[in-house]
């Protein structure tokens, strides 16, 4: 029979602070790899996004107004660091202080991804994550924000989709393509952010026993396009390089076997300084966070060079020869931007992820971006949305209902802000920010239909 969602369920919304904050140099704050790169033509930047960063008191009364009983956001690095390490910035600080007080202040519970993709570009200076130097650096980082925020905070995130930025290391900036094997220096990096990660885990532990902590990858099911075994392995092969790695050495310590054989056959080993697995093996995460927006379908790669461009994950593409190929899955309809809407694909996902490591589950994002219309009299019908998020919420609780223990629903996102590559015209928000892409107008603040259908649901703990 269909269980209800748990009391003290944690309903509410996600955001990162490069993509909604604006205020890029103000106050202090550094310049991170977002502020650097070369961003996507015919959108806007991350300068002025939906410049929550002034309107914080304005959103975080609209989360409340929903009913949030949390809301997730990340810390800019370079608003505490403007360098990455050394100097800490007071006002950008004081920022953060402000901003945990007035969701306090609202009853919700603050949930703080600590790195969202905005690392300082000082620190990618000197080699970024593929430099050793970062499990120090992260480390100062994690000490601050724990002395900081740690008597108002209990729910910490460490690394927003590490996994992401392994995987895609081209879309987010992580691979550096000058480098004679690109793949190899991702995997350092990977093991430099497992390190940090565990580390920061342990002093989160060690500092704050009230707190908990976790990762945030993004994990969604993977299918076999076909019973063909050879599918069957290919899907097997990429469950383990996208999802399971990540998470085999944040809750166990050990790197996942499939993949370890996988990078030893392409000598994309890590080097492993001494001490490191026993620091990997001594955290262990309260939960996991996990962001899920679509399922992934493979088949086998014959060998082709084609095979490296499979359709999926997202708007990325997918494939490793002799190992997965992305595939098209005919059964599911996608959504305006091509990705795949699979929400019993999210109810998999849960029961997965929850067999696999039996630690409470938190969803951090899931969502639907779509061109928005705003209509007269400050009308945004988005029904499609409403669509999306409640047939997501039907098989989340077919999944606490198979047992799955789940804590929290956090989608993407609490109000408007600038997607990763496509601009802020990709919306995805409960909340309208009147802006284009690059014209501002007068940036107000507009309830969707959503953000009364969401109200609602918080209302009747999910009954809607
Ligand atoms: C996730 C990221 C978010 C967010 C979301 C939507 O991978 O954690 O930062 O942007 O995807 O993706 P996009 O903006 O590409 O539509």
């Amino acid at each position: 029979s269909l269980k209800t969602f748990p009391e003290n369920f944690l309903w509410g919304g996600s955001t990162s602070a490069y993509q909604v904050e604006g205020a890029w140099n103000e106050d202090g704050k550094g310049p991170s790899v977002v502020d650097m790169a070369n961003h996507v033509e015919g959108v806007t930047d991350f300068k002025v996004t939906s410049d929550h960063y002034h309107h914080y008191k304005e959103d975080v009364a609209l989360f409340a107004e929903m009913g949030f009983k949390a809301y997730r956001f990340s810390i800019a690095w370079t608003r505490i660091f403007p360098e990455g390490t050394g100097e800490v910035n007071q006002k950008g600080v004081e920022f953060y202080h402000n901003l945990i007080d007035e969701i306090k202040q609202h009853n919700m519970e603050p949930i703080v991804t600590m790195y969202h993709f905005d690392l300082p570009y000082a620190l990618q200076q000197q080699g970024g994550w593929a430099n050793r130097a970062m499990v120090d650096a992260f480390e100062q980082y994690a000490q601050v924000l724990f002395n900081e925020y740690g008597d108002k905070v209990t729910y910490w995130l460490t690394i927003n989709e590490q996994n992401m930025m392994i995987l895609h290391g081209d879309a987010i900036g992580t691979l550096d393509p000058s480098l004679k094997d690109p793949k190899k220096d991702l995997y350092q990096q990977n093991h430099h952010m497992l390190v940090a990660q565990a580390k920061a885990m342990k002093m989160c532990h060690d500092k704050l026993p009230h707190a908990k902590i976790g990762p945030a990858p993004n994990i969604v099911s993977i299918y076999p396009a076909t019973s063909k075994p050879e599918d069957i392995l290919a899907a097997d092969n990429y469950v383990a390089i996208r999802n399971w790695l990540y998470l085999d050495m944040a809750v166990f310590g050990k790197y996942n076997h499939v993949v370890w054989s996988y990078l030893e056959e392409n000598g994309w080993t890590p080097v492993i300084q001494d001490g490191d697995m026993e620091i990997l093996k001594g955290a262990k995460p309260d939960f996991i966070a996990f962001n899920y927006y679509t399922s992934q379908t493979v088949q086998e790669s014959t060998g082709d060079e084609e095979d490296k461009q499979g359709t999926g994950d997202q708007h990325l593409t997918i494939g490793e020869t002799g190992v997965f190929k992305g595939a098209k899955n005919q059964h599911l309809k996608t959504n305006e931007f091509g990705w795949e809407i699979d929400p019993v694909g999210f109810r998999t996902t849960l029961r997965q992820i929850y067999s696999r490591y039996g630690l409470p589950l938190i969803v951090t994002e899931t969502g639907l971006g779509a061109f928005d219309k705003l209509e007269e009299g400050d009308k945004v019908h988005d029904e499609y949305r409403i669509d999306f998020l409640r047939k997501h919420l039907e098989q989340m609780q077919l999944a606490i209902s198979d047992g799955v223990e789940v804590f929290g629903f956090c989608p993407w996102s609490a109000i408007d802000l600038v997607s990763t590559h496509q601009g802020i015209s990709k919306r995805y928000g409960f909340i309208y920010v009147n802006r284009d892409e690059f014209e501002l107008l007068d940036m107000r603040r507009i309830r969707k239909d959503s953000f009364y259908w969401y109200q609602k649901v918080i209302k009747t703990n999910g009954q809607d």
